[in-house]
């Protein structure tokens, strides 16, 4: 049968002396000579059962007795009210409902890491990745309805592409019927093809990343929360970046507090983010913060994870780094004639870093299609029939029927889930995390 009951629903003074019954897993388990405690778990949150062998017929005390750890069944009994248990209500059980008493489970607790990638399916139960789960939910309904309330479309582009968006490097390629495919490192290009006709648009979509760096926030498949709209600049891009993220924060903490403060996550500390304008600055701005903090990097080098950890940790909000060298970025974005482009890389603060990046495009055919020459990237071809074009010829043609300003960006869902809920690695920010080794199963 249907559950309709969860516990969460039972955690109530009105339902206290009433019979309920509700359904979940063993999550604890103590046995004494007259009785036994069972804490049960379910989606919402845990109630502790106690079985007395004194007031049930022999039969339940003999199935409770069998319980292992993550068990199922549905108890029903009394509800009382306890101060004593866990969650403040206690059912003294009349009856059991056995669906699997379980088998010994495996994890408990003090597993290595590869045992625990071996048992992921398992382990993905626990009650800090549930609650990292649900924080993660609450981040991207927030951040999907602050577009959709403000008129963006919502559009769905293709994962398996012909070229390259980002480095052509980290691409993983694919057989496509004998032709080389690639899976999809950014919607950025198909998003900008679709401004023409819905002018602000943003899609969901797994992306790619064969990156060779192994770090606590590279994953090899991610969530990609990527923007696109006509006719903005890049000032127009900021403002929306940051009145986005702090109205999914706000509405995550309203939402998430019990997870959150699970995750040992300060609330007080993400009210500051909500509440205080967050820093922007020029990418030289940064070099010269980072040389006088004696790190050791010269105008014209990338910001690594180390240096992007040293530039956040003694800021509260995030950090809007802008205009850097053009060869240091991706061909697309828009260049101001001084050798700097109009781009950001926004970095979370407390050391995580990057966690969007975007920029205006460049929309001057003439200028691009310079910029495509000299990245290499002209060379590249894709067949139609028995047709060679360019790979990037129709990205090119988007700046010869209307070309317009526009600008966009791309967030990853799951760094910004590690900052908000402070984890410590960005594996369990997914339930099955794409990594190097070993990391295809389950
Ligand atoms: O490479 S990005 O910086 N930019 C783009 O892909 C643009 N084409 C997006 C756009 O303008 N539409 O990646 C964007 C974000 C980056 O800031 C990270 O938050 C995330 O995507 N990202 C990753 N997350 C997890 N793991 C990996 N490997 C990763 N790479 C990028």
């Amino acid at each position: 049968m249907m559950k309709t009951i969860f516990i969460n629903d039972l955690l109530k003074d009105e339902l206290v002396g009433k019979e309920v019954s509700v359904k979940g897993w063993v999550y604890r388990k103590r046995e004494f000579k007259d009785k036994i405690f069972i804490v049960l778990r379910d989606s919402t949150n845990i109630i502790q059962a106690i079985v007395r062998k004194e007031d049930v017929p022999r039969e339940v005390w003999e199935k409770a007795l069998e319980f292992q750890i993550e068990g199922s069944l549905e108890v029903k009994g009394i509800l009382k009210k306890d101060p004593r248990a866990p969650t403040g209500y206690e059912i003294a059980v009349k009856d059991i409902v056995v669906y699997d008493y379980g088998q010994p489970f495996p994890i408990k607790g003090d597993e290595d890491i590869d045992t625990i990638q071996k048992l992921r399916h398992l382990w993905i139960r626990n009650r800090r990745f549930t609650a990292t789960m649900k924080i993660k939910h609450s981040l991207l309904k927030h951040l999907r309805n602050w577009f959709i309330d403000g008129g963006w479309w919502e559009i769905h582009p293709p994962i398996l592409v012909g070229n390259a968006a980002e480095e052509t490097t980290t691409l993983f390629e694919v057989n496509y019927f004998g032709k080389k495919a690639y899976l999809s490192q950014s919607a950025q290009l198909y998003l900008e093809a679709l401004i023409y006709s819905l002018e602000k648009v943003f899609s969901l979509t797994p992306s790619f990343r064969a990156e060779k760096s192994r770090t606590r926030r590279h994953l090899h498949e991610y969530w990609h929360f990527e923007i696109e709209a006509a006719w903005y600049h890049l000032e127009d891009l900021i403002k929306v970046t940051e009145e986005s993220l702090k109205y999914a924060i706000e509405k995550t903490i309203e939402e998430r507090k019990i997870e959150l403060n699970m995750l040992g996550r300060d609330i007080s500390y993400l009210k500051k983010v909500i509440e205080e304008p967050w820093i922007s600055m020029k990418y030289k701005e940064a070099i010269d913060i980072l040389q006088s903090k004696g790190v050791n990097i010269e105008y014209g080098q990338d910001l690594g994870a180390d240096e992007e950890r040293e530039l956040t940790k003694d800021f509260e909000v995030p950090i809007f780094i802008t205009y850097y060298p053009r060869e240091m970025k991706a061909f697309y974005m828009y260049e101001i004639g001084d050798g700097t482009v109009k781009n950001f890389d926004l970095l979370a603060p407390e050391g995580y870093g990057e966690i969007i990046g975007g920029s205006e495009r460049e929309w001057r055919y003439n200028i691009l299609k310079k910029k495509i020459e000299e990245w290499g990237l002209n060379k590249l071809k894709v067949i139609i029939g028995d047709m060679e074009v360019g790979a990037y010829d129709w990205y090119l043609d988007l700046r010869k029927y209307g070309s317009i300003p526009h600008s966009g960006w791309g967030l990853g869902l799951e760094r910004l889930l590690m900052w908000v809920a402070k984890l410590g690695h960005i594996r369990d920010t997914l339930p099955f995390p794409r990594l190097r080794e070993g990391w295809l199963y389950p």
